[in-house]
């Protein structure tokens, strides 16, 4: 029974995964170190460090932990700027009627994102109030594909994880949410997002009765 959604929210709910490229592509730049679309794919729902590490490639072992925490703060400072213009017009089509329906239904919602600026992203859209729980990443010890954050959400929710849906952009979240024992719809590209029970080509596609015919599954 669908008791929970849970959403990421880069790439899912709104196009944040775009401005998290600007700004690592940016600093790749501002380094000379080679960095395109698909290096970006890796970096999708994975902590900054670790995407720090992964643009760095061979050249990471070339900075201490200090330099690579001043690189990352730069990052993050790009990706501040950009995400200031963000209004409620960039919610992802068909966020706004799913969230309502969701709500509607009874159907507890849920943000598991890695992003530590998922709830500055959330009230410039002006949806927080639409979700029960909202995981703090800085409370968690791993990172997707680990099923940790999906877990918290689901027991933060307290609803049983096999009563949940995931919904995710990023092969690393597909993992994670398959990991907790939960259905998984990808959105984007089926290539990329094999392991997702249903992929989308982008969120519009999803309503609640198609989230119940899957859980009945
Ligand atoms: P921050 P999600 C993830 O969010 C992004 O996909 C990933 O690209 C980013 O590095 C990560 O958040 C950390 O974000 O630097 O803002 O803490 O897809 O899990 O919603
Ligand atoms: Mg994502």
């Amino acid at each position: 029974r669908l008791e929970a959604v849970i959403f990421d929210l880069d790439g899912v709910i709104t196009d944040t995964a775009e401005y998290h490229y600007l700004a690592w592509k940016e600093l790749a730049d501002d380094l000379g170190v080679v960095f395109d679309r698909e290096t970006n794919e890796q970096l999708k729902g994975i902590g900054r460090m670790e995407s720090l590490d992964i643009l760095l490639g061979p050249s990471a072992a070339n900075f201490t932990t200090e330099q690579k925490q001043v690189l990352a703060a730069e990052k993050n400072e790009k990706y501040k700027a950009l995400i200031e213009r963000i209004t409620p017009n960039d919610l992802l089509p068909g966020i706004r009627p799913l969230l309502e329906e969701l709500r509607a239904s009874n159907v507890k919602m849920a943000v598991a994102s890695a992003s530590k600026n998922a709830v500055t992203v959330l009230r410039k859209l002006e949806i927080e109030p639409f979700f029960d729980v909202v995981v703090d990443p800085n409370s968690l010890a791993k990172g997707k594909p680990d099923p940790e954050i999906f877990l918290a959400a689901a027991e933060q929710l307290d609803v049983e994880p096999t009563n949940c849906i995931g919904i995710e952009d990023a092969a690393a979240g597909i993992e994670a949410i398959k990991a907790a024992n939960m259905d998984a719809i990808g959105v984007g590209d089926p290539r990329l997002l094999s392991n997702a029970d249903v992929v989308v080509e982008d969120p519009s596609i999803i309503n609640l009765e198609m989230l119940e015919q899957q859980m009945a599954k």
